[in-house]
């Protein structure tokens, strides 16, 4: 069985595939046999192109296109969001989870190769209703999961976090009345998995995400405004904070952010000043001075700020929900310049509160 590979740039090689006696199975199915320009021998025949060794009772669906990997120069032969390889293949014969851990598939088909692109797409949370709108890719469309989760109304702010180390982040709620969050580990309406109290009560505090240690999993924090202090615990239960610090101006309306701005693995805070739509990430969770600062987005907007890896590279970037469109502006660098992404999701003109995470859809 030769199966969801590709073959890339194989100068004057090809590939040899050798099955004697030839086998009336499919055992060609799903390759990419790119940049080969001597053919394709499978059990005898020798096939030109991709077209006729898919004639062959024992072929089908390989392709001989571009892969589109994000940096081969550098090694890196993940595929980009880009590649026409994304869903091109049945799932029969790939296994349940890709090389790094992503489970399969992710959208309609099984991408070919070893890596099954998971990247963070956009969501939408309705406080009147408690109602999680989930996107499966960062495009124009309707939601790919709809559900209600926590009491309508009651004013909960949503969470999202991957709370078991799977690599599919999933969706929780802070009751700020009672400092108390409410964890679920699957997209879907139900119980809460984990729920537990953090923090003082009844405070204008913002609640945080983060992988703070880089184990995988990742779990809250609080930030108070009026201290501009970040307090993040490294598991997801009641306790006393893991790092404390003070970052940012007190009292001047800043936003937490949380991401992994270097790509490292690990999870660090930032903050951003809607006033000047400037953008001040730090590398560290610990006091200090930005690491990157860059202005993004249009001042005094009224946008909502937000984070993710847009582009499957690792590293978080910043983004906006444009909340009058209902319009999301991501960009893939934390340099400021213009989106590279930028499309409506969900209706315009509602203060529905902007998401993102690897939903695994
Ligand atoms: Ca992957
Ligand atoms: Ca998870
Ligand atoms: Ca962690
Ligand atoms: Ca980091």
């Amino acid at each position: 069985m030769n199966s969801h590979n590709f073959a890339y740039d194989q100068q004057n090689l090809g590939t040899l595939c050798a099955e004697r006696p030839l086998r009336t199975a499919e055992i060609h199915v799903s390759n990419d046999f790119y940049g080969q320009s001597e053919g394709i021998v499978v059990g005898g025949p020798t096939h030109s192109t991709v077209a006729s060794l898919n004639s062959e009772p024992f072929a089908s669906g390989n392709l001989a296109v571009e892969p589109g990997f994000l940096d081969p120069g550098l090694g890196e032969y993940r595929l980009s969001t880009g590649s026409a390889l994304l869903g091109a293949a049945p799932c029969a014969q790939a296994p349940p989870e890709d090389f790094d851990g992503d489970p399969r598939p992710i959208g309609t088909g099984c991408d070919i190769g070893a890596d099954e692109v998971h990247v963070d797409t956009v969501g939408l949370f309705a406080q009147e209703s408690s109602t999680f709108f989930l996107h499966g890719v960062n495009v124009s469309g309707a939601a790919d999961a709809t559900f209600r989760y926590g009491p309508a109304g009651a004013g909960w702010i949503p969470v999202i976090g991957d709370w078991d180390g799977d690599r599919v982040d999933t969706i929780g709620l802070y009751d700020p009345s009672r400092s108390m969050y409410l964890l679920r580990n699957i997209n879907s309406g139900g119980a809460a998995d984990v729920a537990f109290r953090y923090g003082p009560a009844g405070q204008a505090w913002h609640p945080l995400v983060g992988d703070w240690d880089g184990d995988g999993v990742d779990s809250v924090g609080l930030y108070d405004p009026a201290r501009s202090l970040f307090l993040l615990r490294n598991s997801n239960s009641g306790g006393a904070a893991d790092l404390s610090f003070r970052y940012g101006p007190a009292g001047a309306g800043w936003i937490p952010l949380a991401g992994d701005w270097d790509g490292d693995g690990i999870d660090s805070i930032g903050l951003y000043d809607p006033v000047r739509s400037l953008f001040l990430l730090r590398n560290s969770n610990g006091a200090g001075s930005a690491d990157m600062s860059f202005r993004f987005g249009p001042s005094g907007s009224g946008w909502a700020s937000m984070a993710g890896d847009w582009d499957g590279e690792r590293a978080d970037t910043a983004g906006f929900n444009d909340p009058a469109r209902s319009m999301f502006f991501l960009t893939n660098t934390n340099s400021g310049g213009s989106a590279d992404l930028n499309f409506p999701f969900g209706p315009s003109g509602t203060s529905r509160i902007p998401l993102s995470g690897r939903w695994g859809l």
